[in-house]
Formats: structure tokens, C-alpha cells, sequence
């Protein structure tokens, strides 16, 4: 067990691990903006921000936080943090922007850029290749339900691990899979709108596979001290009584929503409960031979986006519907209800609830031995307004981050092997679906002017960063 007892070296209460990683996250389609230049062609998400009614107010991520032209501002704002570490992703689009062929280089470049300032900074990168921009041209040959994208992907992982590998130790190979399979093609949700449950299944598994192969195309190409993970959006399932039919509404949504993932990469398997919940929609015979071993290559951790717990019941019972439609969650739609959780909550509607980290990080300690865990994300959105003075006070951004940080401790202290945690966000962002109007950021950004201001928050970060934890 990691000791984590208080420090006096350090004056903090909760002290993290020597060597813990402390970060900020962001994602290029988030806050680049610079869509169309320097070669760069559309991915899913600029076709679909431009389709009216996708996006909220009508925003797309066209010049979103500017930060293609203001990437070294940026970087000075995470090296007054204090920041070790700075989880970016590369948009595929800018790098192959047809999804094949040789990189481009006037893409590439940025990345380079970016790669160069942040070590001149001393802040280690920690790149990941896809965070939902899937260039255009390979969704209209199928996208994600088709095989061909993962192989696409493996090619397009190796490009970059050529051009950055030199500079960049720190390797993601997918963000949040889940969204990109069930809000992508089952919900429809997010880019590219698609709501076919089918598709979405083959969806998770070619992603799983893309993962699978991109980690041997990373590890062929990078040198052996490079790391290799993957992000996943795992849920924390609370059935919402302990009825069996409650129990068995949040095995529905373990399998689809967490097993669906985590039984490929890590144990080269499909869940057997998931392939009957999903039995009157596909046989799984798009998984061929090999398939699940290629998905289940070794990697160094895994990385874990948290915000809220995910509260379900039976739909037979009297818990109020709040599921969105179409569902997400093939195989368990209109079987399972999503019972509004009490209690606080984020600009989101997210349910503030910091236990529900704690749950997760515990689980994995006990389900994957030996994977060291990494917070890749986790932060709120709160209605920030700058005060007469342009200060941004965000108090409930402070006291979420807080609980957070104090149940990531607690799962340190109960055994966790957790190495880092990545505040997201760094900026103000487009927010996919919401837009602008949502602000995860603990710099404000003034989209009219792209001024930049910390908020309270940023300073509340950095004093934790500087103390290694948290204060009394
Ligand atoms: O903004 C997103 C991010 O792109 C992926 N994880 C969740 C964040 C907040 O919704």
C-alpha cells in the first residue's frame, strides 16, 4: 500500500506520491480552431457542427480557443501552473487529412511546435491520437463500423509515432471510445449522427481492434522506454434499489457500456451477458479470427475520464425515465431507466460525487492487477461570468476539484496504483453538442476577443501542484 500520510515536508494534508503527475487536458477539435488551413480537410465533427441544429447556438469548432496561432501562450499559462504534464491530441485530419497516405507535413508541424515548447517548458507531452475527428473521407467509406477505419487508424498512429516519437514519451491510443461507438452512431448524439444501434456495435469492436493495432504500430516505431495507454469513459453503475431487476439493469449497462472494453483490451474476450443483451441485433460476426488477441495487446496504464456516477433502474420500476432517444446503450434501450440522482450538480446536470471516483479506481485496482491508472480527465462546467475587476471566481469548480482530488488520495491510500491526474480542462472549449456554452476550463477564454484570464481555480491548482496535495 502507498503511504500517503500527511507531509510536513511538503505542509500538505493529503500529500500525493512522490512523483505523482499532475496535468491539464485538452483536445484539438476543442480549442485549435485554424480548421481549414495548412492542409487540414474536415473531420466528422466540422461536417457535423456545420449541420444545423447538431450543435448548440449553431457553433462549430471553426477558430474555437485560437489555439493554433496562440499554442505558446498557452503553454506559459500551464508553465505558471506548475504542471508536469499536458495531455493534448493530434487531430487526425491535420496530420492525413484523407485518412491515408504519407503524413502531412505542414500538419505535423504544429505538433512539432507544441512538442517543442512545452519541453523547453518542462512539461512532459502526453499525446493521444484520437479524440473524435475522424477525417471525413473515411466516414463516408463507412467510418467506425468498418473494419477498414481501424486498419486506417493503426497507419495514421504509426505517422505520427515516426514524426513525434523522438520528443513525445507519453502515448494514448483512443479517448473515450464509448462516446465516439454510442453517441456517434447509436444516439446520434455526437458526430456523425449516425443512430444505428448495429453499426454502433461494430462501432466499439473496430475501435477496440484500432486500439489493439495501433498499440503494435506505436510500440514498432517509438523506443522501448515509451509509454502506451488507452482512455476509457468507464461508468460507475449505481442500480438505483437492490432489486434483482435493478441489479440486472446495471449489468446491462457494465457490459455495453464498460465490459464492451475493458474484457477485449485486457482479457482478449467479449462479455458472454453482452453478446445475449445485444443477440436480437447481431450475431458478432463481423469479429474475425484474431481480432479479440490484437485488441488485447499489453499496455503500460490505462487512463480514466471521470465526471459522474450513472444512476439506473429497471424500466419496469417507478424510477422516472431520463434517457435520451434514441438510446445509447443497444441491447439495454427501454429495458433500462436513468433516475435523476439528488444532490448537487455541474452546469452539465452532472451529479457532483466524488465517491463515485473513488468506486472506479478501487474497482480497477481489484479487476487489473498490476495496470497502473492515470485521472486522464476530470473537472465541472459552471457558469463562469468575469467580475467588474475581469476576475473569474469559481468556488464550486474549487470545492469539485477538491472532493475529487481527496478520493483519488483515499484510492491511493486503499492501494490504487493511480500515477497522475489531468484537470480538464485547461481552456474554456467547444463543448461538442453544448457549444460555447459550456465552461469546463480553469482559464477563461473570451471567445469574442480569445482573451485569456485564471480563473480562481488555476491558482487554487497550482498551489496544490506546488504543495504536492492538498491542504488542511
Ligand atoms: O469535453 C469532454 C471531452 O472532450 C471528453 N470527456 C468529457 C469532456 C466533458 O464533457
Amino acid at each position: 500500500m502507498t503511504t500517503v500520510d500527511a507531509s510536513p515536508a511538503t505542509g500538505a494534508a493529503l500529500p500525493f506520491p512522490p512523483g505523482f503527475r499532475w496535468g491539464t487536458a485538452t483536445a484539438a477539435y476543442q480549442i485549435e480552431g485554424a480548421a481549414a488551413l495548412d492542409g487540414r480537410t474536415p473531420s466528422i465533427w466540422d461536417t457535423f457542427s456545420s449541420t444545423p441544429g447538431k450543435v448548440l447556438g449553431g457553433d462549430t469548432g471553426d477558430t474555437a480557443a485560437d489555439h493554433y496561432y496562440r499554442m505558446a501562450e498557452d503553454v506559459g499559462l500551464m508553465k505558471r501552473l506548475g504542471v508536469s504534464d499536458y495531455r493534448f491530441s493530434v487531430a487526425w485530419p491535420r496530420v492525413q487529412p484523407t485518412g491515408r497516405g504519407p503524413a502531412l507535413s505542414r500538419g505535423l508541424d504544429f505538433y512539432r511546435r507544441l512538442v517543442d515548447a512545452l519541453l523547453e517548458a518542462g512539461i512532459r507531452p502526453v499525446a493521444t491520437l484520437y479524440h473524435w475527428d475522424l477525417p471525413q473521407e473515411l466516414e463516408d467509406r463507412g467510418g467506425w463500423p468498418r473494419r477498414e477505419t481501424a486498419e486506417r487508424f493503426a497507419e495514421y498512429a504509426g505517422l505520427v509515432a515516426g514524426a513525434l516519437g523522438d520528443r513525445v514519451g507519453s502515448w494514448t491510443t483512443l479517448n473515450e471510445p464509448w462516446c465516439s461507438a454510442f453517441l456517434g452512431y447509436a444516439s446520434g448524439v455526437h458526430a456523425p449522427g449516425r443512430t444505428e444501434p448495429e453499426a454502433a456495435l461494430r462501432a466499439a469492436h473496430h475501435l477496440n481492434l484500432a486500439h489493439g493495432l495501433g498499440v503494435r504500430a506505436l510500440r514498432a516505431a517509438l523506443p522501448p522506454s515509451a509509454e502506451v495507454s488507452l482512455t476509457l469513459n468507464l461508468h460507475v453503475v449505481r442500480p438505483l434499489t437492490d432489486s434483482a431487476a435493478d441489479a440486472d439493469a446495471a449489468r446491462r449497462i457494465d457490459a455495453v457500456g464498460n465490459r464492451i472494453f475493458l474484457d477485449p483490451v485486457f482479457r482478449g474476450r467479449l462479455p458472454e451477458d453482452l453478446i445475449r443483451d445485444t443477440a436480437a441485433l447481431t450475431d458478432w460476426s463481423f469479429v474475425r479470427d484474431g481480432d479479440l488477441a490484437a485488441a488485447c495487446e499489453p499496455i503500460d496504464w490505462l487512463g480514466l475520464n471521470y465526471y459522474a456516477p450513472t444512476v439506473v433502474a429497471a424500466a419496469g420500476s417507478q424510477a422516472p425515465a431520463a434517457e435520451p432517444s434514441p438510446s445509447p446503450w443497444p441491447g439495454a434501450g427501454g429495458l433500462v431507466r436513468f433516475p435523476p440522482p439528488p444532490g448537487p450538480r455541474t452546469a452539465m446536470d452532472w451529479p457532483v460525487d466524488a465517491g463515485g471516483l473513488y468506486e472506479l479506481l478501487t474497482r480497477l485496482r481489484d479487476e487489473l492487477p498490476g495496470v497502473p491508472l492515470l485521472v486522464t480527465e476530470n473537472g465541472a462546467a459552471y457558469e463562469d461570468h468575469p467580475g467588474p475587476g475581469g476576475e473569474v471566481r469559481d468556488p464550486e469548480r474549487i470545492a469539485y476539484l477538491r472532493e475529487h482530488l481527496a478520493a483519488v488520495h483515499r484510492a491511493i491510500r486503499d492501494g490504487a496504483d493511480v500515477r497522475g491526474y489531468f484537470l480538464w480542462s485547461l481552456l474554456d472549449n467547444f463543448e461538442w453538442a453544448y457549444g460555447y456554452s459550456k465552461r469546463f476550463g480553469i482559464v477563461h477564454v473570451d471567445f469574442a476577443t480569445q482573451l485569456r484570464t485564471p480563473k480562481d481555480s488555476a491558482r487554487w491548482y497550482a498551489e496544490v501542484i506546488a504543495r504536492g496535495g492538498l491542504a488542511p
